[in-house]
């Protein structure tokens, strides 16, 4: 077993919490999901850790990457129907297209993916609108404390700290890998929260509410930290590489 994947270590936690927290659900779909996947991602977590020589590449969603929906079925969107909408505790509320998106200045981020539950993809590029660009734009209230992240998935949810939020390296991503990111990677608009396990990273983000509190996210609920610093939480002691 590779002690890279701490939900594999017997009583752990966290991993526990989690495990229980979806079988209390009772949702088939979230379930089983992660289960039949888990034993071929300790099998590519294993080839990506040990082999540089690019046979992930060949492997489905190529690139090391592992498809997470926790939604059984996502629609698409497009430029025509995209909207982001930013609400709550703020001055100006709007809804963004993506040609309005793109129109902002955008940012360029090289860093290295972590999932929580082991497996990194090493120097990834996002680019995209810093959060903390559209929060000015949208004049953020003084009681305001937290953001809470929609899906048009219908089911997703995370948070962040205004405080995290407004760091430079929180991206509202447009590209990835250096294209359009496409809908299995959560286009045509994700969240990328560089600094923290990829869980914060929503796919397919469809909405930011101004809050005056943390409202946990979907994993959150289920046990994992709100404040998933790579390294430095869900029971992780390693450091990241970038
Ligand atoms: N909407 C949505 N966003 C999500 C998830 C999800 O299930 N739904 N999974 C998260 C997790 S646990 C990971 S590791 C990454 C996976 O991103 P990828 O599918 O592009 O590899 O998306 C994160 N964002
Ligand atoms: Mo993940």
């Amino acid at each position: 077993m590779n002690s890279e994947h701490p939900e594999e270590q017997d009583g752990r936690p966290v991993g526990r919490r989690v495990f229980l927290g979806t079988l209390g659900l009772g949702a088939l779909g979230v379930l089983a999901a992660p289960t039949l996947q888990r034993g071929l991602e300790d099998f590519l977590g294993d080839v990506a850790g040990k082999d540089p020589t690019g046979l992930t590449g060949l492997l489905p969603n190529g690139g090391g990457f592992r498809y997470y929906s926790v939604a059984a079925s996502v629609p698409h969107r497009t430029a025509a129907d995209y909207r982001l909408t930013i609400d709550g505790l703020v001055d100006r509320p709007r809804g963004y297209t993506l040609a309005e998106l793109r129109s902002l200045p955008q940012t360029r981020l090289v860093k290295d993916v972590q999932c929580v539950t082991g497996w990194r993809v090493p120097g990834t590029p996002f680019e995209g609108v810093r959060l903390s660009e559209l929060l000015d734009a949208a004049g953020v209230r003084s009681s305001a404390k937290a953001l809470r992240f929609t899906c048009f998935d219908g089911t997703y949810t995370e948070s962040l700290t205004l405080d995290q939020a407004r760091r430079p390296d929180v991206l509202v991503a447009l590209r990835m890998q250096d294209k359009d990111i496409g809908h299995d990677h959560g286009g045509p608009v994700r969240l990328y929260v560089a600094p923290m396990y990829f869980y914060k990273s929503a796919k397919w983000l469809s909405g930011i509410t101004v809050t005056d509190r943390v409202k946990p996210g979907y994993w959150e609920n289920l046990g994992y930290e709100v404040d998933a610093w790579v390294g430095r939480s869900n029971g992780r002691t390693d450091e990241p590489t970038s």
